[in-house]
């Protein structure tokens, strides 16, 4: 039996555009209200799906969410036909559609947290979409990424989906974005690395400039409902003075694979003790820990580059490939650093690609970020919904559908057009036939 780490990259939405809606995320707020390019985002997403896959890895895709989210905009009281809601909505409180029209589901390093069924002790594989209830325009994501879960991963004998965690701050939960998993082979046992930013029922400092989005609670009611051992999950608290300078996330500070950890020297709050903690419980593993010091690369450039927001992917041979989005070729004391590990023949990492995302990019997105990462056995993968695996053909008829319905310019302004609205759901209606998913939509219910 094999068992394989597929990654499910979010298909970007045709309603891709910048509204500015993350404090904490530098590039989001930077880019804020400028003009988008939805078209272009989607296929840069599907040209990183066809690298990997074109590579021998196991690529899956899912679809983007329905928006203008007219249902939710229903529930905060606006009435009347659809085109009447989004003209008194883009009236009278332009900011809550902009969040109603997010194309943020695209990130679906942010939808879950997967564990493996060799780390659950029922033997199955278990998904918790993330309540993100830091962001409005993120915390309506939650109900149909669930739906979207169930029909790709459709299978109770080898799939448990558990409902996401009570949407309050105090469970705030990222998904995978703040999870890592450290094994030797994916097939063999593994160590959960939750990092958290805040401890909701303690009196513990939070940081003071931008919110800490994932609690420790929710980490550890995630260890729980996912029956992972005990001894084999580690907590660690991100460092809260670079949350303050844009680490909204922890995979924006670091990232992991296989017994490799790729970090940044201040990515947590005490970086010696998580060391610790990771070598104890990763014993039969040993733990390969690449730190990259302040003065090679500070923090700022970690951020601006995206640097540690990459995908490490085993290759055949042993080695480790590094995916990075072409921002790091702009930040010279980056590229130096990225150059000189690929030399080091100590360092794992010997090859390294860049991938022009720069649309996802501009809204704080990178590589990591568009992927969900499913460690599936032989079986857990035949059981998964094939049509949303890439392939040739599904290449083929994703690129065909891009260019069929979405639009190559998107401004804030153009959310409130109904024909917006139209295209977006004829588009994804379609879409549902392609990957087999059944009516995941509310707007197909
Ligand atoms: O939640 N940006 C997303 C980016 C998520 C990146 N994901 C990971 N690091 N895993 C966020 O901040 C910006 C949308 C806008 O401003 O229009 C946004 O939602």
């Amino acid at each position: 039996m094999t068992t394989i780490e597929a990654n499910f990259d979010g298909l970007v939405g045709p309603t891709h555009n910048y509204a500015g809606l993350s404090q904490g995320n530098v590039a989001s707020i930077r880019h804020g209200g400028k003009v988008a390019n939805p078209r272009e985002a989607a296929l840069q997403g599907l040209e990183k799906m066809e690298a990997l896959w074109e590579l021998g890895f196991v690529q899956g895709v899912l679809p983007p969410h329905e928006r203008p989210d007219i249902a939710t905009l229903r529930q905060l009281g606006f009435t009347g036909s659809d085109d009447r809601v989004l003209s008194d909505a883009a009236r009278h409180a332009p900011a809550i559609l902009a969040s109603c029209c997010s194309a943020s589901s695209m990130w679906t390093a942010n939808a879950a947290t997967v564990s493996p069924s060799v780390d659950c002790m029922d033997g199955k594989v278990h998904f918790t979409p993330a309540n993100l209830v830091s962001k409005f325009h993120r915390s309506i994501e939650h109900d149909v990424t669930g739906k979207i879960l169930k029909a790709t991963f459709n299978n109770p004998d080898h799939f448990v989906h558990h409902p996401a965690l009570p949407a309050s701050d105090y469970f705030g939960d990222e998904g995978a974005a703040n999870h890592t998993r450290f094994c030797r082979d994916y097939g063999e046992p593994g160590v959960a690395l939750f990092v958290y930013g805040k401890a909701s029922f303690s009196q513990q400092v939070t940081p003071g400039k931008y919110p800490a989005r994932q609690s420790l609670e929710a980490s550890q009611a995630i260890a729980r409902a996912h029956r992972l051992n005990p001894n084999s999950v580690v907590y660690a608290r991100q460092n809260p003075k670079v949350i303050d300078q844009g680490v909204f996330h922890n995979d924006v500070i670091a990232v992991g694979n296989r017994n490799l950890l790729f970090c940044h020297s201040e990515a947590f709050a005490d970086q010696a003790s998580v060391y610790q903690d990771l070598n104890k419980a990763c014993k039969a593993h040993p733990l390969h820990i690449v730190e990259v010091s302040g003065q090679q690369v500070s923090v700022e450039q970690a951020v601006n580059s995206y640097l540690f927001n990459s995908q490490l992917l085993s290759l055949k041979d042993g080695s480790t490939l590094i995916i990075v989005p072409s921002e790091c070729q702009n930040e010279p004391a980056v590229w130096t650093c990225l150059q000189n590990l690929v030399a080091d023949n100590r360092c794992p990492i010997s090859k390294l690609n860049v991938f022009d995302l720069r649309q996802s990019m501009h809204n704080g997105g990178g590589p990591a970020c568009l992927r969900l990462r499913v460690v599936l056995s032989d079986q857990e993968l035949a059981a998964t919904n094939q049509h949303c695996l890439i392939n040739e053909t599904q290449l083929a008829i994703l690129r065909t559908w891009v260019n069929k319905h979405y639009r190559d310019r998107l401004s804030p302004e153009d959310l409130a057009d109904p024909t917006l609205l139209n295209e977006s759901r004829t588009a994804l209606d379609e879409l549902t036939g392609i990957l087999q998913l059944g009516s995941v939509y509310q707007f197909q219910r």
